[in-house]
């Protein structure tokens, strides 16, 4: 399976070896590698050669490293179509994937200046403040900051938060969701949300700000999201006039 005789280096069939196994799904995302020893013995190779092969798979995104646990086998990147409004929990049902939802964070308080003008609050007004870890089966996707104020939806409570805000305030409320702005940028994983996002320090996010609007204009949401960067990408339609 490995040809020492090969012009090839050892370490570039090994890659090539893990990628087509990848590729076959007969190693499945979430599946643990065999460790570089026994790789290094089942293909007589030494484990350098092994390392510098896995490396290359985790450069290259086939493969993860987790601290103490060992190599996986990555997930495809979600994609997300950035035309439509749409809230976490449609986006993950429309790729069969099952939304989950974490509240990590709730709070009614009087809302900073930034806020406040964003919102269009008057003075003394509360907003809520909601940090929710997201889920797509189970596994961990994007941390969520929302500020909404509470005249728009007096009565929500942590509980609603288990399930869809926005199924939540279009069913229930009866508000029309309008329209929003949204920008996407790079940054750094904030040190409070590794443990959440269960990634390492340091390692890239996508940060999403979505300023929302209901159908009459009345801001509804301001809301800050972290992406895992290895696990989300997004998707943009354009055409040429
Ligand atoms: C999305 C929205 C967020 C909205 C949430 C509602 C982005 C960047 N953000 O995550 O603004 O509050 O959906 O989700 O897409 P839910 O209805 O599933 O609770």
């Amino acid at each position: 399976m490995i040809d020492k005789h090969s012009p090839l280096p050892l370490y570039y069939q090994l890659e090539e070896r893990i990628k087509k196994s990848i590729i076959s799904e007969e190693l499945q995302p979430g599946d643990v590698l065999p460790s570089e020893r026994e790789l290094s013995e089942n293909y007589q190779i030494s484990r350098m050669t092994v390392r510098q092969a896995i490396t290359n798979l985790v450069n290259k995104g086939y493969l993860y490293r987790e601290k103490g646990k060992g190599t996986f086998v990555s997930s495809q990147k979600f994609e997300q179509n950035l035309q439509g409004l749409t809230s976490f929990t449609e986006d993950m049902k429309a790729r069969n994937l099952v939304p989950g939802s974490k509240l990590l964070h709730f709070e009614i308080s009087p809302a900073i200046e930034e806020i406040k003008e964003w919102l269009s609050l008057e003075e003394e007004e509360l907003i809520y403040k909601i940090k929710r870890l997201r889920l797509a089966n189970d596994e961990p996707i994007a941390v969520e900051t929302s500020y909404l104020p509470v005249k728009l939806i007096p009565g929500l409570t942590p509980d609603i938060l288990g399930n869809s805000l926005y199924k939540y305030i279009e069913d229930d409320l009866q508000l029309s969701i309008g329209h929003a702005a949204q920008t996407v940028e790079a940054a750094i994983v904030r040190d409070e949300d590794i443990k959440h996002l269960n990634v390492n320090k340091n390692v890239p996010v996508l940060l999403i700000q979505r300023e929302t609007y209901l159908e009459d204009g009345t801001p509804l949401e301001i809301v800050k999201s972290s992406y895992r960067a290895d696990r989300y990408k997004f998707k943009i339609n354009i055409e040429r006039k």
